[in-house]
């Protein structure tokens, strides 16, 4: 029986809007541990992380909060490392994106240490692919895919030791449902040549042909690592996000992304991120967020051949 680590980490301090803290006990409300349990799991809720508060400061070179995000992300990296080394799958509770730097570079490391391929698919409204040059507000969760890709502050770059290399190389991240980049960071996305599937493909393609593309190059060796940001849906079916943008894909289109990820068999590690219960209405984005997880780890409405 495979063990699922949830790990909390209650902060808010890479987002300029308040309330992804709350994201982890939400999740709890919602009943993660076990919905989990009823996907076959022995689930280990470790609780949540410690690490500095926000202290609601503006940016500074180019960065608001670069110490506490920088501190949040330490603790992410060691629980995520160490859940594993263990053997277990990590999910992570987020809090705001910035924190799948730490996660993300975890499992690069762990990766890289085993040889194994690593893909990531990262589901959002945004391209988080802004550097402190081009930020437009400062704020670290609109940068952790730059970060990840080795641009960004050594504080964040360099997790796994100051020789590590960069956690990916571009080719190793796909982004999913990408409606709002600004405009410097659609220069880096395309000098990077990151694979990005936007809202404009999906409504073209369909969310089944984009997946079976996104997940062409994944196979049982491969660890995929799903990061997923709750403002990747229509703020019409979820609202508790800080930074939602309208055009998302849909409740179905979600699940359909969820069931596929199921059936391909190579889940390793997620991040369920910026959920934001001070802006929800009765707790139904993490509701709604346990229920795309479910789909993640393999609930379906019938019996399917393999
Ligand atoms: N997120 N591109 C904007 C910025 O401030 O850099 C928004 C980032 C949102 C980040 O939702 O994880
Ligand atoms: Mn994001
Ligand atoms: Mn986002
Ligand atoms: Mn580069």
């Amino acid at each position: 029986m495979t063990t699922l680590t949830l790990i909390g980490a209650p902060t808010d301090v890479g987002a300029s809007v308040l309330g992804a803290s709350m994201g982890p006990d939400a999740l709890r409300i919602a009943g993660i541990a076990r919905a989990m349990q009823a996907r076959g799991f022995d689930v280990r809720d470790q609780g949540n992380l410690a690490g500095p508060g926000n202290p609601q400061a503006e940016p500074a070179s180019g960065f608001r909060h670069l110490a506490e995000v920088a501190a949040w992300n330490r603790a992410v990296y060691e629980a995520t490392h160490a859940a594993l080394q263990a053997g277990q799958l990590p999910l992570l509770m987020g809090g705001d994106h910035c924190l799948a730097i730490g996660s993300i570079s975890a499992v690069a490391q762990h990766c890289r240490a085993r040889g194994r391929r690593l893909k990531v698919l990262w589901f959002d409204a945004h391209a988080d692919a802004n550097t402190p040059e081009s930020s437009p507000s400062g704020n670290l969760h609109g940068m952790p895919v730059a970060c990840l890709l080795g641009h960004g502050p050594a504080q964040l770059t360099r997790l796994a030791g100051p020789d590590a290399p960069p956690a990916l190389q571009s080719g190793q991240i796909t982004l999913i449902g990408v409606r709002s980049v600004d405009a410097t960071e659609k220069r880096f996305v395309n000098e990077h040549g990151i694979e990005v599937y936007d809202m404009r493909t999906i409504d073209e393609l369909g969310m089944r042909a984009v997946m079976q593309a996104a997940l062409a190059d994944v196979d049982q060796d491969t660890h995929l690592h799903v990061s997923f940001d709750m403002d990747c849906l229509d703020p019409s079916v979820a609202p508790g996000v800080g930074t939602g943008v309208r055009g998302g894909p849909t409740y179905r289109e979600t699940q359909l992304c969820m069931e596929m990820l199921a059936d391909c068999g190579a889940l390793g590690s997620a991040d369920l991120v910026e959920l934001n219960p001070a802006l929800d209405v009765r707790n139904q984005t993490a509701e709604l967020a346990v229920d795309l997880l479910e789909s993640l780890f393999g609930k379906s409405t019938l019996m399917r051949p393999q």
